[in-house]
């Protein structure tokens, strides 16, 4: 079966690479692919202020948000892009890319936003719905989420409190108390969660940094914490995406009859910040980039072969102490905050690299191996820290034994066929909500993979800590327990373990929202499900694979916490 998928899924991918060839290009450029022809690192990385808006705010502590669509040039080889954005009422002069929106907001301060869709009324033609997944067939059907975010269900964004979403003209208002300790400093992000078309929305560009500040992690330099700032923090939010040759973004429409759907989604051209394989030219001193994986399916190997890097935290915000990396692995939706050292490569260029992910993370994503380029100077024009903090304002993630285990499976059923699609405990989305945590109570989910992939799974409300993988007996548990749709939920896998629990990986030192659940294992996460101060329960969520085509069709599951 891993054969047939790998298969199914090279030939989505190269579909693009053999349309492009029949298009006639300039003899000079004569790479058979759009992406083939895009010279790389020709155009500087878009920033903060820079390329990326910093929202302005339209009223004390509060945002007015349209989705709009906007055209930019992402590559100066490529002709303009229709995309979609988020515009703060500044029109976007100022956003460079298909990346370009940035809210900077403070722990403690809450914040009301605002959006209204003033999108199409149904999909462009670049954009391959399957009415077979959306509400509202080919309408757009909008709904932003705070991803990480800490918040009431009906601010949340999620599908189970408004699967409609809010169409044309509509506007949906939400509440973020970004309240401690839940909301410590750290980089979150707010996207399209659409039911159904999240993987269509965020493709088309709606995807926003939302930062949260603090009065230790205050983003300039010096601070009390002794990392850099400044111009010294960088963001870099990587996407991959496929190009037709009028610029439009292309996303692939399933080959398999009667099915619009594809699988995976899968670039073969890298976009930092919006903008295709770009530089960054920095100075021979230490940096913090606060990296976010922001493709629909793509899981990242990065490499920064040369400097040492130290991974100060993750999701949930900063650690409690620096954990020098070589590798870093990231799902999408995962992010990393890491300081680089650059002192020593004055004068040189450095590629940032990203590899096939080694198990056992496992993913059917072809190679992609370039993402973007540093450009070290020879000066520099602040010294800013230079050493590394021996501890940080942070926190490990350390909670108490849990009052419940959960066991919750992923399923994936009728690969290659038109009715193929993925599920959570053998059950479609929309049927009740099983998982009904008490709020205040520490729990334990595990989730039991079945299927052959890695799934990056997210819970909405909640950060968690990564208690551990175990390998088990897929066959022997599946056929212990296989039901229509899959195995159900709540079989513990327990008995069927082939070996002993292993421990998260040092990347998994903090708080995190989205765990790479493995093929092969059964991942054990804990949660504290809280909620936001003044807040009565019952509050309604969802938790789902990050690989937003599995997410849409139908790897999401509604959770309540109840009073
Ligand atoms: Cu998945």
């Amino acid at each position: 079966m891993a054969t047939t998928l790998t298969r199914r899924r090279f030939l989505q991918y190269g579909a693009a690479g053999g349309a492009a060839l029949l298009v006639p290009w300039p003899r000079a450029h004569a790479a058979t692919t759009v992406a083939g022809r895009l010279t790389k690192y020709v155009q500087p990385v878009p920033l903060p202020g820079s390329g990326i808006v910093v929202a302005t705010p339209s009223g004390s502590n509060a945002y007015t948000f349209t989705q709009v669509e906007i055209e930019r040039q992402l590559h100066p080889f490529l002709p303009p892009t229709p995309l979609w954005a988020y515009d703060d009422g500044s029109h976007l002069a100022g956003q460079a890319g298909s990346f370009g929106m940035a809210v900077v907001a403070r722990t403690g301060t809450p914040v009301q936003m605002n959006f209204t869709n003033q999108l199409p009324d149904t999909y462009p033609s670049w954009i391959p719905v399957d009415t077979r997944l959306t509400p509202l067939g080919n309408e757009v059907r909008l709904m932003t989420h705070l991803h990480g975010g800490f918040v009431a269900g009906d601010s949340d964004g999620n599908p189970a409190v408004t699967p409609d979403g809010f169409g044309q003209n509509e506007t949906q208002t939400v509440n973020y108390p970004n309240q401690a300790p839940q909301m410590p400093a750290s980089l979150l992000w707010f996207h399209d969660h659409g039911l159904g078309a999240t993987r269509l929305n965020v493709f088309a560009g709606l995807a926003a940094a939302y930062i949260l500040r603090d009065e230790l992690d205050t983003g300039t330099e010096p601070n009390p914490i002794g990392i850099p700032g400044g111009a010294y923090e960088i963001p870099l939010v990587i996407q991959d995406r496929q190009f037709n040759p009028d610029g439009t973004f292309l996303y692939p429409a399933s080959d398999i009859g009667g099915a619009t759907w594809i699988g995976e989604y899968f670039g073969d051209t890298m976009l930092v910040n919006g903008k295709v394989w770009p530089f960054l030219e920095v100075e021979p001193r230490m940096y913090r980039l606060r990296i976010l994986n922001g493709c629909n399916a793509r899981i990242l190997s990065l490499d920064l072969s040369g400097p040492s890097v130290w991974q100060i935290g993750a999701e949930g915000g900063l650690w409690d102490q620096p954990v020098e990396m070589k590798q870093l692995v990231l799902a999408p939706a995962e992010r990393a905050d890491i300081l680089v050292d650059f002192r020593r490569f004055a004068g040189n260029t450095l590629v940032f690299k990203n590899h096939n992910p080694k198990a056992p993370v496992v993913t059917p994503a072809p190679s992609l191996e370039q993402v973007m380029q540093f450009r070290v100077g020879t000066t520099v024009s602040r010294p800013g820290p230079t050493t590394v903090p021996a501890s940080l304002p942070g926190r490990k993630a350390d909670l108490p034994s849990p009052t419940t285990t959960r066991y919750l499976t992923l399923n994936e059923i009728d690969v290659d066929e038109p009715t193929w699609f993925l599920n959570i405990n053998g059950v479609p989305f929309d049927s009740p909500a099983t998982e009904l945590p008490t709020v205040g109570d520490v729990e334990d989910w595990v989730y039991v993979n079945i299927t052959g992939d890695t799934h990056p799974m997210h819970t909405h409300l909640v950060t968690f800590q990564v208690v551990g993988r175990t390998p088990f007996d897929v066959q022997a548990y599946e056929e212990a327990f296989e039901g229509e749709h899959g195995v159900p939920g709540g079989n513990d896998p327990t008995p069927f373990a082939t070996g002993p629990m292993q421990p998260p990986e040092p990347s998994e030192r903090g708080f995190k929202d989205t765990v790479k659940a493995n093929p092969g294992t059964f991942t054990t996460i804990r949660a504290k499900f809280d909620l936001p101060a003044g807040l009565t329960a019952p509050q309604k969520y969802v938790y789902h694979c990050h690989i937003v085509e599995h997410e849409d069709n139908d790897m999401m599951r509604p959770f309540t916490v109840v009073p």
